[in-house]
């Protein structure tokens, strides 16, 4: 597997109303990594686009932004991002959050393990890996929640719930990122199961969750309850979903 040229990486992060984290956010990358980054932004009223638009006139070759309409989902501004990726004919894209729960070290280490994997998943649930201030329902809710795909789907992959995860460009065109219909957790579910199908390897490697300080969380009772099913849906799903991959 060839090495990547870190200008062919784009790290896509998506934000609704995340003014307060926009810098500190930046300063990390650019600190630890010289990847792109793609802001997919669903019409903020904070303020977020203002300071987005600040940093890409100083770094107009570096950060780039999808502007949307309105609040239309982590997993929709994920697939936008991709699409994007690909058409910009980037090698590899990494899932961020905006909000500093995940942390530019462990970005430098995702964009490393690409060099040699197709797909690198971000887990708290692996030796070294972990959440930083997280209340015990939380983590139960978040440890239980990939206990209960890995039994279902039938995975190795310890933290199946996780958004901080590295995909070369070729295993998304595979998965058809358009096909996907789910939302927030189960989105990050279906990505990795689809890419088991397809019969990537998946790579997991330790990161740290630090809970957010600023700003407001945009998961709802909602997402935690639409995986409890979807999961089920995912599974017997599993030959039509081969059938879609080209
Ligand atoms: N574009 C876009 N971004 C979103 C949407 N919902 C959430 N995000 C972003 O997706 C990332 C993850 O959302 P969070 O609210 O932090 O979800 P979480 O990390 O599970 O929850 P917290 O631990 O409470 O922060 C953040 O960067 C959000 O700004 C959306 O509908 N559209
Ligand atoms: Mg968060």
């Amino acid at each position: 597997m060839a090495a990547l040229n870190l200008n062919t990486v784009l790290v896509i992060v998506p934000t609704y109303n995340e003014v307060e984290n926009i810098a500190a956010l930046l300063e990390g990358i650019f600190q630890h990594t010289d990847a792109h980054i793609l802001f997919v932004d669903d019409n903020s009223t904070d303020g977020t686009r203002d300071i987005i638009r600040t940093k890409m006139s100083a770094h107009p070759e570096r950060i780039f932004i999808l502007e949307r309409a309105g609040k239309l989902g982590l997993g929709t501004a994920y697939v936008a991002g991709f699409k994007w990726a690909i058409a910009q004919k980037y090698q590899a894209v990494v899932e961020m959050d905006a909000d500093l729960s995940h942390r530019a070290e462990d970005l430098a280490k995702i964009l490393a393990a690409l060099n040699i994997h197709d797909v690198v998943v971000g887990s708290r649930y692996i030796e070294n890996g972990g959440t930083l201030n997280w209340g015990l329902s939380r983590q139960l809710i978040s440890r239980g929640g990939s206990l209960y795909s890995r039994i279902i789907l039938g995975m190795r992959v310890r933290d199946l719930t996780g958004g901080f995860n590295g995909w070369r460009v070729p295993v998304l065109k595979k998965i058809n990122p358009d096909s996907i219909k789910s939302e927030g957790y189960t989105f990050q579910i279906e990505l990795k199961f689809r890419a088991h199908l397809a019969g990537f390897k998946i790579e997991e490697l330790p990161i740290i969750f630090v809970e957010r300080r600023a700003g407001k969380s945009k998961m709802s009772g909602g997402i935690v309850f639409e995986a409890i099913y979807r999961v089920w849906q995912l599974a017997l799903a599993r030959r039509s979903m081969i059938a879609t991959m080209t």
